[in-house]
């Protein structure tokens, strides 16, 4: 009524009277339209108001506020029982906006309205009034609107205003859908469901509801829309992925980068264009890097037995970034060379495994003509060869004539016999000896002879090596075709172990005796021997590993008082875990800033955190992506209620959990750096030793806490850690059942039927689950690999089963490029093939802590070439022999008077014999080494008075 201009002019009944309509000033002095009545001294009142007809709008329930002031009859001198202090509201529904007259009897009450002011204080003479407000709801839905009706029973009032209203759920976009403003329902429980549409640039991933409540709130979000190809969300809309962004498909994912060797140079692409001279596959998806065809195969051999050809090639230089590569062969023979493939020629010649599609590297060609020359082109493809047009570029060829004619039903039988002759056939004898010429400080040529009897056409030549202080328990194999090999990446002033063995048709013959060669200094030609000394001490400090226990499981639990970790899958109800473990965040607090990754159950995000009382602080946040499963909201959940139970400073802290509203999140610290094998290849050869022992220190010191708190991690690996603004590294990652899915490595073995982050995980626990903190340790070991190789992939591209297959035959990693001897070394302990042999992480620890203590320790070289090392500068003979194994000739030496390494210089080969050492290579160990043990003493010497 207050907005209504002029006067209102309300039926009252009787006109006379009754109600009247007064003209007042409010509390601001803008007149207003009353209603007042107050006929309190004469008894059987009934005076009837009605107001206007008022449309109903759509609406199902609407509200009356009055807004009146009402005498206290014990204020009113002389009233008598007459007078009452109530006045009642009635409705009428009708279609007639201009009803003349309605019956009292067609109304229908809503409410006795009472004043719940004191009115005593009503001074009327002030004009200071206690304004009583009262609301009321009726349902009105029979008609198009209704009357309502002020029924005055002998009170003293004044109606100051009436105000009726509906409620609505305001106009919302939820989950990329938009929801109309909507009128509640007519009832004060009911809901009104309504559907929302997709936004612009979104599509219907599952259909938006929800549900307008009577108080005009919107509740319980269903479904909801996905921003198309080409778009991601941002502030409930839908935008454009920026240049250099793509999205595939419509998804809640963000845009992503495009992935290498490609760009998108609009807005909202939803591919990323290849760079020129790179192509991508039909069957590529959008997310794969764009790649190139393979270079030529190399190195193409053939060997000729008389109507066969066996070919043999290396594979390409360049695969172009793609593992599909495959061969395929083309021929052509002399007689009908003008013509580019003369098929007709070769119709009936066999190749086995086959002609194309090829995925190894050797092909025999039989069947084929006698005395006809023939050139074979081996082709390399991948999967773009056909969208870069260059089929016939990468491929190489060989031209033979062969050797024998016979009759064609004689093949077979020439065939079968070779095959039996080949079968019958003895390996090739061993290589008898080798050569090393053009020694430098990382390499050396070698060569050596033809075996005195190949058996046959030898096909190629192994060449295993390895450090002769790591014995065989770390070696690396090479292969060739010629008799010669340049060997590169070896470590200076380093004794070599060399083997080299031949194969035929019949396989591998043994393995020559071993020769020994030294990597030279760039100064003088020195042995490093010496650092024996050193390496010993270690080494017999490592032998104590075994009797340490290593499954912490049964280590702790004789150890009261340390803290245990709870697995939270032990709880029946998993909300309870998390609440126990977690603190619950209120949604509101968290700031989130925008899209830093995906993780398995959705987006990663940075934002900021400001929790009541504390400073606002950066934090990561994972939340759970919408339409998950049970299951996937308990993995989720478990991550939190597993880091909630920790608390060190190399461990990812938890800052709480968001479990009362979706999406759900697990909101922790912030690593500016993210991800450590990422932020080291994005760094890679910035770091001194020491920052780099320094990270590996705090892993260690993160997974000893772990330990300790008989928590396995399972998959400890660089990726798994993440690294802040001041270099410190923490571990991550935690989780239960998901544990190995989520990760991209884990891959299933033949024999457990898990996923398996192969080229990190213990043998033991790829072959029989056996999950220990030994096997984290094992895991350790690879982390310090790709720390100090600036995150190169453990084992190169070797693959998962020749990975399994070279463990298994005693393979360790070498020492990445510069590596310290002590690293390497620490570990090569930490892959022991018996876990109980391996470092515990507080073993681990200690060690990393000494070696920071002592940063000469770390010289690439070893220990001894640096200042602050105690090496033993003088052995004695008994230690010497001990070193070189051979501690046997102790006493016979001692009896003929060598006391000293400088007396045992004077050993000759006849004064061996006459003392008794007779085994050849013992006097040639015996000569060799103590000539380089003198000299390398020598060499100490200098270096000692010359600070290095
Ligand atoms: O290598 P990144 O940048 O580091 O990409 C991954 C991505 O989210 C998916 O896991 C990053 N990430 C995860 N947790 C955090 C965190 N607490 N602080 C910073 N980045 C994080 C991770």
């Amino acid at each position: 009524t207050r907005t209504v201009p002029g006067e209102l002019k309300w039926a009252a009944s009787p006109s006379e009277g009754g109600w009247e309509e007064v003209s007042i000033m409010d509390e601001k002095n803008i007149p207003i339209r009353t209603y007042q009545v107050c006929n309190v001294l004469e008894p059987n009142q009934n005076n009837w108001l009605r107001t206007d007809w008022i449309p109903r709008s759509g609406a199902q329930r609407v509200y009356v506020e009055v807004k009146f002031t009402l005498r206290d009859c014990n204020s009113l001198p002389g009233v008598t029982g007459t007078c009452k202090e109530t006045f009642n509201l009635y409705y009428h529904e009708s279609n007639e906006d201009r009803e003349s007259y309605i019956k009292e009897s067609s109304f229908i009450k809503v409410d006795t309205v009472a004043a719940d002011e004191s009115f005593t204080q009503v001074d009327v003479g002030d004009r200071i009034m206690k304004l009583n407000t009262e609301v009321r709801d009726v349902k009105v839905t029979t008609r198009k609107g209704f009357y309502l009706a002020f029924q005055d029973v002998g009170a003293c009032i004044a109606l100051v205003s009436v105000r009726v209203f509906y409620k609505t759920c305001p106009l919302t976009i939820r989950n990329l859908a938009t929801f109309p403003d909507t009128i509640t329902g007519a009832d004060t429980s009911s809901l009104v469901e309504v559907r929302g549409s997709c936004v612009n640039q979104s599509e219907e991933r599952e259909e938006p509801k929800m549900y307008c409540g009577a108080d005009g709130e919107w509740l319980v979000p269903i479904g909801g829309c996905f921003c198309s190809p080409g778009y991601e969300e941002k502030g409930g809309a839908c935008k454009a992925c920026s240049a250099g962004f793509y999205k595939a498909k419509s998804s809640d994912a963000g845009c992503f980068k495009c992935p290498p060797h490609s760009h998108s140079v609009r807005d909202g692409a939803t591919v990323c264009d290849c760079h020129s001279g790179f192509f991508r596959a039909d069957s590529d998806p959008p997310s794969m890097a764009c790649t190139q065809p393979p270079s030529a195969p190399q190195q193409l051999i053939s060997v000729v037995n008389e109507t066969s050809v066996v070919l043999e090639w290396a594979p390409p230089r360049r695969l172009g970034g793609r593992s599909d590569t495959s061969y395929s062969l083309d021929m052509v023979a002399r007689r009908c060379s003008q013509t580019k493939l003369c098929l007709p020629c070769g119709s009936d010649v066999l190749f086995s495994p086959g002609q194309t599609g090829l995925k190894t590297s050797r092909v025999v060609v039989s069947e084929l003509r006698a005395h006809t020359h023939y050139t074979f082109i081996v082709h390399a493809r991948n999967g773009v060869s056909q969208a870069s047009g260059a089929g016939a570029a990468q491929s190489v060829s060989v031209s033979v004539t062969t050797n024998q004619a016979g009759e064609k039903c004689f093949y077979t039988i020439v065939i079968l016999l070779s095959l039996i002759v080949c079968l019958s056939l003895s390996a090739p004898s061993p290589v008898s000896s080798i050569l090393a010429i053009d020694v430098t400080r990382h390499s050396l040529s070698l060569s050596w002879q033809q075996p005195d009897r190949p058996n046959g056409v030898i096909l190629e030549y192994e060449v295993k090596f390895y450090e002769k202080d790591q014995k065989e328990r770390s070696y690396r194999i090479m292969r060739t075709f010629s008799r010669s090999v340049d060997v590169t990446g070896l470590n200076p002033l380093t004794v070599y172990v060399f083997h080299v063995r031949a194969r035929t048709a019949a396989g591998y013959g043994e393995f020559s005796a071993p020769f020994e060669f030294s990597t030279n200094s760039g100064i003088h030609a020195v042995k490093f021997s010496s650092c024996r000394a050193c390496i010993k001490v270690y080494v017999q400090k490592r032998s104590k590993y075994s009797k340490t226990k290593q499954d912490s499981e049964e280590e702790k639990h004789l150890n009261p008082g340390v803290k245990i970790y709870v697995d939270p899958f032990t709880y029946e109800d998993p909300d309870q875990a998390i609440h126990e473990f977690a603190k619950e965040i209120d949604v509101s607090s968290i700031h989130i800033e925008k899209v830093i990754g995906m993780g398995e159950f959705g987006e990663v995000c940075s934002g900021r955190l400001r929790v009541q009382g504390k400073r606002e602080i950066y934090v990561a946040i994972k939340s759970l992506k919408a339409g998950y499963s049970d299951k996937q909201r308990r993995d989720f959940l478990s991550e939190a209620s597993i880091m909630g139970q920790f608390d060190h400073p190399n461990i990812i802290r938890l800052e709480g959990v968001v479990t009362r509203c979706k999406p759900l999140m697990i909101i922790t610290e912030y690593m500016e750096n993210g991800s450590l094998d990422a932020f080291l290849r994005k760094h890679d050869g910035q770091f001194t030793v020491i920052q780099l022992v320094g990270m590996l220190r705090g892993i260690a010191s993160g997974m000893k806490y772990l330990s300790d708190m008989s928590y396995v991690h399972r998959d400890l690996a660089a990726r798994n850690i993440l690294v802040n603004s001041n270099l410190v590294c923490k571990v991550s990652d935690f989780g239960l059942s998901r544990v190995l899915e989520d990760d991209p490595e884990a891959a299933y073995t033949t024999r457990v039927r898990r996923k398996i982050p192969i080229r990190w995980t213990a043998p033991e626990a790829i072959t029989y689950r056996k999950f220990t903190t030994a096997s984290d340790v094992w895991s350790y070991g690879i982390v310090m690999w790709e720390v100090v190789s600036y995150g190169e992939r453990p084992y190169w591209d070797m693959n998962n089963q020749d990975v399994i297959k070279a463990i298994e035959e005693g393979y360790r990693l070498p020492a990445p490029m510069d590596c310290p001897v002590v690293l390497h070394q620490l570990m090569l302990d930490c892959w022991e093939r018996e876990r109980a042999e391996r470092p515990t992480f507080s073993q681990i620890l200690n060690m990393l802590d000494k070696l920071i203590r002592n940063p000469g320790t770390l010289h690439p070289q070893g220990p001894c070439w640096s200042r602050g090392w105690v090496c033993v500068p003088e052995w004695s003979v008994c230690e010497w022999l001990q070193s070189i194994g051979l501690e046997r000739y102790r006493d016979t030496l001692a009896a003929a008077g060598y006391t000293s390494l400088d007396s045992l210089l004077a050993l000759t080969h006849q004064e061996m014999d006459r003392l008794g050492i007779i085994t050849p290579s013992h006097q040639n160990i015996l000569i060799a080494s103590v000539q380089q043990e003198v000299l390398s003493q020598m060499q100490h010497m200098q270096h000692s008075m010359v600070p290095v």
